[in-house]
């Protein structure tokens, strides 16, 4: 039925009306993929709809065609849904006023920005798209994007768009305007500001002065913890969306039904009432987010590694199976939850037993490999910080070390160990190089040494702990020799 239906457009009647129909364009999004659209989207949403303003939203697409194109297609509408087991349902934000990709109009990119109708710049590009190097956490200048967009042309990195665009900004009149990252990066803002900073001020002479003098003066960064379980869309859920729609909608969104969104009160040419949508405007935000990245994404990454490795395709399949769950609990008890710092009257109790909970929505299917992808990235964010302090106090965080293992065996399998086909669909930009040292290496001990010890993953901080190293190999051979389940028992009784 649904695909005989019309096209979602802002004419057919479909069951849920837009919330919105925006005139002005106020915000440039740089990263139009299901998260924002199932989050940024729908506070935007709820933000017009109670106060009103000119907080439209162009959608930019790094590089694939296929959602800008859908967007063009149903008048820059589509669903969310939100799915809860046994319950789904749902909104068409209708805040988007434009989309195009960003690899296609590099120069669009930049005058959108320069633009003075623009105020705010929000950015979802993933922990990998901010052109850093994780063992430093500087601009990586050994990138080959970001070279070329420091030797001139239309830029490709999303630093090097924010730059070049701020610089026309700047030469434009220098309209005030706030650049918010809405990335799983701790303190995104003051991160993605010192990376512009460092490409203004690697261009030749005085190329970035100008702007250098606008940032000072008129740009504000700031930070923001963004939540909300959003998995990749599925055929399924097209289907089912349109027949509860009457109308078709090529790209629906799936969400869970919990969603947070802390954020820094400093924007320098204004902002949309958010709190309308429930976002909370806090001075606490480098609390929230290491909160946040610890306890969700921390473990969550232990249960996507190991639940791939045990052979199933689900976070809810995963967290179902006793062994991991008694190792999430403990990862988030006993390693990330002493290292973090709650904000003020937040019911950290409360969350912790939330989370349980929407890991556990089996009716999201959330991708082991999804969680999965990205680790070398991802992991920089989540580990290191609390596997120090711990370490420090003359404690080993074994449930860490095991993540690490975990992440390796998925990655970097030693030869002769097939982590199986979830493993295998995780993408990383590592794979290449682990994988190398992985067919060379020993044993565990020996690619853990070269991995952590070596090449600093996971930073500088971690590349001289010998005894995690020891135990990340130590917990390797024990996945990859005798199971899963042998590794937690292991690091779980340490
Ligand atoms: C996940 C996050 O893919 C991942 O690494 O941990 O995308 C997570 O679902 C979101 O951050 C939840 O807010």
């Amino acid at each position: 039925m649904s695909l005989e239906a019309p096209v979602l457009r802002r004419a057919t009647s479909a069951t849920a009306e837009p919330l919105v129909s925006p005139t002005g364009s106020g915000i440039l999004h740089l990263g139009l993929g299901s998260f924002h659209r199932a989050h940024q989207a729908v506070y935007t949403a709820a933000a017009l709809r109670a106060a009103g303003g000119d907080w439209g939203i162009i959608g930019v697409a790094s590089r694939s065609r296929s959602i800008a194109d859908a967007l063009h297609a149903q008048d820059f509408l589509y669903s969310v849904a939100t799915i809860a087991p046994g319950s789904t349902s749902l909104v068409i934000p209708g805040v988007h006023t434009d989309a195009f990709v960003g690899a296609e109009q590099p120069e669009r990119v930049v005058a959108q920005i320069a633009d003075p109708g623009i105020r705010i710049v929000t950015l979802t590009v993933t922990e990998n798209g901010y052109s850093y190097s994780p063992a430093t956490q500087h601009l990586d200048l050994d990138d080959e994007t970001v070279r070329a967009d420091l030797r001139g042309g239309a830029p490709r990195s999303t630093i090097g768009q924010l730059a070049r665009g701020l610089q026309a900004r700047a030469a434009a009149g220098g309209a005030p305007i706030s650049i918010l990252s809405c990335d799983n990066l701790a303190s995104n803002g003051t991160h993605t500001e010192k990376l512009v900073r460092e490409f203004l001020h690697e261009l030749p002479g005085s190329d970035g002065a100008e702007a250098l003098e606008f940032l000072d003066r008129a740009v504000s960064f700031p930070s923001s913890m963004v939540d909300r379980i959003v998995p990749a869309t599925t055929a399924e859920l097209r289907t089912r969306v349109s027949t509860l729609l009457g109308a078709r909608d090529d790209i629906p969104v799936p969400a869970e039904p919990f969603t947070m969104w802390a954020i820094e009160d400093r924007f320098a040419g204004g902002r949309p009432a958010w709190e309308a949508g429930g976002a909370v405007f806090t001075d606490e935000v480098g609390r929230y987010e290491q909160m946040k990245v610890r306890l969700l994404n921390g473990t969550h990454s232990l249960i996507a590694y190991l639940g791939a490795l045990s052979g199933v395709g689900t976070i809810p399949e995963a967290i179902g199976l006793e062994s991991i769950e008694s190792a999430a609990r403990a990862v988030l008890r006993d390693e990330y939850e002493p290292s973090v710092e709650v904000p003020s009257g937040f019911d950290i109790r409360a969350y912790e037993s939330e989370l349980f909970e929407r890991w556990a929505n089996s009716a999201l299917g959330h991708r082991t490999s999804q969680v999965g992808t990205d680790g070398s990235v991802k992991l920089r964010q989540r580990i290191p910080e609390p596997a120090l302090r711990a370490l420090r106090m003359g404690q080993m965080p074994h449930l860490i070390a095991l993540t690490v293992a975990g992440y390796l065996s998925c990655i970097a399998p030693l030869a002769g160990f097939d982590p199986g086909r979830h493993a295998a669909a995780m993408t990383d930009s590592a794979r290449e190089r682990l994988a190398g040292y992985a067919a060379s290496a020993r044993n565990g001990r020996e690619l853990a040494q070269r991995v952590i010890g070596e090449l600093h993953l996971f930073g500088d901080g971690l590349g001289s702990q010998d005894a995690f190293i020891d135990r990340v190999g130590d917990l390797i051979d024990i996945i990859q020799r005798r199971g899963v389940d042998a590794a937690i028992a292991d690091a779980t009784s340490a």
